[in-house]
This record gives structure tokens, sequence and C-alpha cells, in this order.
């Protein structure tokens, strides 16, 4: 039995990133699995309190976040769509696993050592929260049993370390009636957009200049004045090296990404073809892109963000689906490790 499970923080209105790297596979996922699949999508809320976030903000951003998922094509019926700390079972189960996770495993992730890398006041001030969120985020996916987790690059490997924290505890616990799954990675093709204003880094919520992303709600206008100030080189011409110039190459990939390849086989034929174009050109030939892509999905959230009674009823049914198949597992957890 197929089940795919996903996440988002609401920290924010999702980006173009989050878009290509993700959501949209949720999407075709939802729209072309066989209905015995089951699919689970959540709003990590606990996931974006690693990092203070004012309390009327983060309400804000949890309603923002769900009109959004239902605005790119989610439909509330079919997907189970809800915020994740309406679920206790995801932070019981967390709990759990952090009595099975290593510490030294923890301390190498990539996230962790970006976040931590300017700090120069040694781990006083360093939160428990955000060293240990991958161990929630195993939690997240595996008490639902997910077999596949669509996901952007960036969270590869805390896949693979829940894969691994699954093993452990099946190691330790299995007995023929609890085995936690093993989810399989799904990265889509856009696995990596990258910042406009600074195309070595990914594109990302929480990075400080606003014109470093394209939100799903920016404006045809936004868009282009955003992708007319994206950071490029000084070579003449237009190739694809991700390398030498990545933030030429971006803009080739999200032209490729937004045209589903735009009839070429992959980006370096691409940005041949727009080799004899001047960057201006090609700029404008971005934009119109991501503004085809964009304008549904933006007209659709004006829609919905005002309609409460959608938005509540919504969140209701996707916390009831939920709940059901978060607390079979931890039943049998429970079971296992001999607390029930
Ligand atoms: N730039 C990206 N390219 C491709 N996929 C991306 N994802 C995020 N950025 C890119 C994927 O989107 C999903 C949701 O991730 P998130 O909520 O962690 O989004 P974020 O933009 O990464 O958020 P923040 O707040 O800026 O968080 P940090 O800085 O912690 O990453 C995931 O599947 C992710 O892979």
């Amino acid at each position: 039995h197929k089940v795919v499970f996903s996440g988002i923080q609401p920290t924010g209105i999702a980006h173009l990133g989050n878009y290509l790297g993700a959501l949209r596979q949720w999407v075709t996922l939802q729209n072309e699995s066989d209905p015995s699949t089951t699919l689970i999508y959540s709003l990590v809320d606990l996931h974006a309190i690693t990092l203070r976030q004012p309390p009327a903000q983060l309400r804000q951003w949890k309603r923002e976040s769900l009109a959004m998922l239902l605005a790119i094509g989610l439909d509330p019926k079919r997907s189970t769509i809800f915020h994740q700390s309406t679920v206790p079972a995801h932070a019981e189960l967390m709990w759990i696993l952090s009595c099975q996770a290593s510490t030294g495993y923890l301390g190498r992730m990539t996230q962790w050592k970006d976040k931590t890398s300017g700090e120069k006041e040694g781990s006083e001030k360093l939160k428990l929260g955000l060293f240990s969120y991958p161990v929630l985020q195993a939690a997240d996916v595996l008490v639902h049993g997910a077999t596949h987790v669509p996901v952007g690059e960036d969270q590869a490997q805390h896949l693979e370390f829940a894969r691994e924290v699954a093993r452990g505890f099946n190691h330790v616990y299995g007995d023929g009636r609890v085995a936690l799954v093993e989810p399989e990675t799904i990265i889509s093709s856009a696995k990596r957009v990258m910042s406009l204003t600074d195309p070595e880094a990914k594109m990302s919520k929480s990075h400080p200049n606003p014109k470093s992303r394209i939100l799903l709600t920016d404006s045809a206008e936004e868009i282009r004045s955003k992708i007319n100030t994206a950071v490029t080189d000084s070579i003449t011409g237009v190739s694809y090296d991700p390398v030498q110039r990545p933030g030429v190459s971006n803009l080739v990939d999200i032209l490729y990404h937004c045209t589903q390849g735009a009839g070429f086989e992959d980006q370096a034929a691409l940005a041949k073809d727009l080799d004899g174009s001047s960057l201006r050109a090609v700029k404008r030939r971005v934009s119109d892109a991501v503004e085809s892509q964009l304008r549904p999905i933006r007209e659709r959230y004006q829609e919905i963000i005002n309609n409460a009674q959608l938005l509540d009823d919504a969140s209701t049914q996707g916390t009831q689906k939920a709940t059901i198949s978060a607390n079979a597992t931890l039943a049998k957890v429970k079971q296992a490790i001999g607390l029930t």
C-alpha cells in the first residue's frame, strides 16, 4: 500500500523553489496516483518554531500556507491536509525515537552545521529543538507509515536519517508485530532552485532579502522586477554551467522547469538555443514563463484566502484523517516498547 507523506513549514508564503522542488510534485502525485494511494500533506508548525516566530505572525502564516496548499490544486477530499501540532502523535513518537537517535549523527547534519557555523559563543545559545528537529521529521514520516516522500534535495539527508532511525527501532523492537516503514525519497527534477540574489545558496523563505525569492503570490510586475535584478555574471552569451555560472544557470533552470523543458532534452540544450539572445531577452522569457505558471495559483489563492469556512473545514477534516493514521502506528509502537 503506497503512502505519500510530505510537509512544508508555515514560515511564510511558499516560493518558486518550494513549488518546483516539492509542491508541484504533491499535486501531480495526487492527480496521477491510483485511488488506493494515501496522500498526506502537513503544515509542519512545530518545525516552524525551531526559530522564534511572533505568535500573531505564525498564526497568519499557518492560515496563508493552508490556503496556498489548496490554491496549488490539492483537494482536501482526496489528500489529507493538516497542521502538524493538531495531531499530538507526531510529537509523542518523536520523543520515543529520540531515545533511539544518535546525537553524533544529528551533529553531522548539513543544515545544523550551516545554521550554527556563524555562532561564536559556543553551544550555550543554541536551542535543542533546532538540533533535534530531524527526529521530529522522522516521526512525521514514520508515524504515517509513509512509503514515498517527495522533497527538494536539501531534505534528502534528513530522509536518510529517518530510514536509519526506523532501522534502529525495528532492530531493537521489531518482533513481527511492529515494523516502522523505511520511506523512499522522491526528488523532483527541479531539486534545488537557487536564490536570485545569491545564486550559490538555495532559494529559501528565511533569506533576509525578499528579492532573493519569487513568492507564489507575487504579481507579474514583482516577478519581472525580481528576475530583472537577478544576479548573473559578466561572461558574454548564455551557457549552462551551474558551477562557473550559477546565476545564469539558475535562470535557465527556472525557464526549463516552468515550461516542462520547453521542448529541449536538457538545460544545456535550452541554454544553447538561448545563446544568441541578449540577457535582457532571456530574462523576459524567464519572467513570462514564471508568470504563466504562477498566475492561476495566485488567482485561486486570492479567491480562498478570505474564505474562513473553506479553510476551517479543510483543516478539521485533515486533522481527523491524520489522527486516525498516526494513532494506529503510535499504538503499535507503544505496545512493542512495553508502554502499554
Ligand atoms: N530552493 C529550493 N529548491 C527546491 N526545493 C526546495 N525546497 C525548499 N527550498 C527549495 C523544498 O520545499 C519543501 C518545503 O521546505 P521548507 O518549508 O523547509 O522551505 P524553505 O524555503 O527551505 O524554508 P525556510 O523557512 O527557509 O527553511 P530552512 O532555511 O530551514 O530551509 C521541502 O521539500 C524542501 O526540500
